[in-house]
């Protein structure tokens, strides 16, 4: 392994290699595609929706146990600052025995994941395949097996498209810019250089994007240090597309030129797609913009022997759908353990999904976003249209009591209705009504986990626009309107939030109804509870804005009554705040 890495030659040609490699005449001619051209290679992954994401290397060893503590996962090196070549005696540990391809990409087949992105290498700078670059790789275990080349001939045998993770950050690479005190076998290695290392993490993605066949997409991560630069990020970039054309890079290949929502979500730097953790964005990122959520299981996305926090079937394929809803994708992550062997409840969350994938993939696969401008009270719309039919698939999440669903702001005559599940598909009665259409739907017709009712119309979905909210406010987190601005405090989306900057101690939110509506009282989410220490509600009179209740503080679901209050125009004034306030809902009613 030292040699290997320390052996200043071998850098050296990986420097000339590097600058052969980055010539950017030599890349960009393969980059220029028309929209039609970037349609059809982004077209495979609009279509399938739904991916499983697979975290697996040697923190698989700990399963997240160090000392007493249990809560570690993929990130076990960085957080317990073992000594590197402490940490590189899990290698010696690492022997999957148990682990086939086959029943992996099978489970994942079976539950409707359409493509799956494999950890080649993680932030520990371990090679999940053998690279003749470094031995800090399988190489180095007991396991002389490639895992990388029998789940890429699995996925090509049942028709999943094979993708890889890689890390750009290496806490284990002498060459990484920020290298960590505990990197102790770098200790006498010359000061990092990321030409050096940018050279080794070309050389490895050239071994695994001509070693596997065809790789569908490439998810890079860890390009958050400072060390790792725009300038680097859209190289790399071009590189990658210079050896697989038609691959498909996320955007932490590089860094965004700013970034909005969570950070990662909005592809503005270099790459193909944003990539939403752990969240949902409540509106997508709007027409155009692909993007992908990726999200654990339970709380970890590296195998954790104690972490039995299991979200349930019903919550999966429900954020599925929401996705699917928003035109986005769906990466669900499963963490192996160091046998090999996809933990069992995973395996149960898969079949379940898959069960239900049975009977809905149609409103999933190839689907496009809902036409509603706003959540649906019931669930979600995903829609398909095939010559002068639309497919509008109602996923109901909370089934109406009386029988009658509403489907609100739909102006089509609906020539077809029918539960999806009833396979012969018998006509449910639908009528246009002032609101929108109403379908009478079968009371004892409601499914556990989402119900699929569809509707048939000519041509594509009229719908009502979203009323307009008129809604201001003293402060916008960032001047970021379209992702924080005072409306999504108004908009019936617990997801969504007016959010103000950070050194806000004072601000106010205010709605015009549009016309004078007496009220009783008001409930109010805090995004982050306990921001607000004193504020006060008003309603404005003239040209004064009048007091009718103070309080102290707020919470994620405060609610008060007041006197009966009759006016147009109300709002929170914020008197005091700790860190810059935002809310998530303000209902008055
Ligand atoms: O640090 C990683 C983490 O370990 C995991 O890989 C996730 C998956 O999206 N990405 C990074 C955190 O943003």
């Amino acid at each position: 392994m030292k040699t290997k890495i320390s052996s200043f030659s071998f850098l050296a040609l990986c420097a000339v290699a590097f600058t052969a490699l980055s010539s950017p005449a030599a890349e960009t001619n393969t980059l220029s595609e028309t929209p039609a051209q970037h349609d059809a290679r982004m077209h495979w992954f609009r279509d399938a929706r739904f991916g499983m994401f697979i975290h697996w290397g040697l923190y698989s060893v700990p399963a997240g146990e160090w000392q007493d503590k249990t809560g570690y996962g993929e990130w076990f090196l960085e957080e317990t600052h073992t000594p590197v070549s402490q940490y590189e005696k899990y290698a010696d540990q690492f022997n999957p025995t148990k682990f086939n391809a086959t029943n992996w990409v099978r489970a994942a087949k079976a539950a409707g994941v359409k493509y799956i992105v494999i950890t080649s290498k993680h932030h520990d700078g371990f090679g999940m395949y053998p690279s003749d670059l470094t031995d800090w790789c399988i190489k180095r275990t007991p396991f002389k097996r490639d895992p990388m080349a029998e789940l890429a001939a699995a996925c090509k045998a049942e028709d999943i498209t094979f993708c890889f993770y890689h890390s750009i950050m290496d806490w284990h690479h002498p060459d990484w810019g920020q290298r960590r005190e505990w990197n102790d076998v770098a200790k006498n290695a010359p000061a990092p250089d990321m030409d050096r290392y940018t050279a080794y993490m070309k050389g490895q993605l050239k071994e695994l994007l001509t070693r596997y066949g065809p790789i569908g997409l490439l998810w890079f991560d860890g390009q958050w240090e400072s060390c790792w630069t725009k300038e680097r990020g859209d190289d790399l970039y071009r590189y990658v597309r210079s050896l697989q054309p038609d691959i498909i890079v996320n955007n932490r290949v590089s860094k965004p030129a700013n970034t909005a929502g969570g950070g990662f979500a909005h592809a503005d730097g270099m790459g193909d797609y944003g990539t939403p953790e752990q969240t949902i964005p409540a509106n997508g990122f709007g027409a155009g913009v692909d993007w992908e959520s990726c999200m654990t299981m339970n709380d970890h996305w590296g195998y954790n022997k104690h972490d039995q926090n299991w979200k349930s079937a019903q919550t999966l394929v429900r954020n599925l759908i929401d996705c699917s809803s928003k035109g986005g994708n769906y990466l669900l992550n499963v963490g192996p353990t160091a046998e090999g062997l996809i933990p069992e409840a995973s395996l149960e969350r898969l079949a379940a999904i898959g069960k239900w994938m049975q009977q809905n993939s149609e409103t999933i696969y190839g689907s496009s976003a809902s036409p509603f401008p706003r959540k649906l009270p019931w669930g979600r719309c995903t829609q398909k249209t095939s010559g002068d039919v639309t497919k509008l698939y109602l996923h109901v999440f909370d089934w109406p009591k009386n029988g009658q669903l509403l489907v609100p702001g739909l102006n089509n005559k609906v020539q077809k209705a029918y539960l999806l599940a009833d396979q012969s598909h018998k006509t449910l009665a639908t009528k246009n009504v002032k609101e929108g259409v109403q379908v009478d739907v079968p009371a004892n017709a409601a499914k556990e986990i989402s119900t699929t009712v569809v509707l048939e119309i000519n041509d594509a979905a009229s719908v009502e626009p979203a009323p307009k909210i008129l809604a201001s406010a003293s402060n916008t987190f960032g001047n970021e309107t379209a992702q924080y601005g005072p409306e999504f405090a108004f908009d019936g989306e617990d997801g969504t939030r007016w959010a103000t900057d950070d050194s806000t101690s004072q601000a106010w939110i205010a709605i015009d109804l549009g016309s004078k509506k007496t009220i009783h009282g008001v409930r109010i989410k805090e995004a982050y509870a306990g921001r607000v220490q004193k504020y006060e509600l008003q309603y404005r009179d003239g040209e004064t804005w009048k007091t009718f209740l103070t309080g102290a503080t707020l919470n994620a679901n405060f609610e008060t009554a007041f006197p009966p209050v009759k006016a147009q125009e109300f709002r929170l004034n914020i008197l005091s705040a700790k860190q810059g306030p935002t809310i998530n809902e303000i209902e008055w009613f």
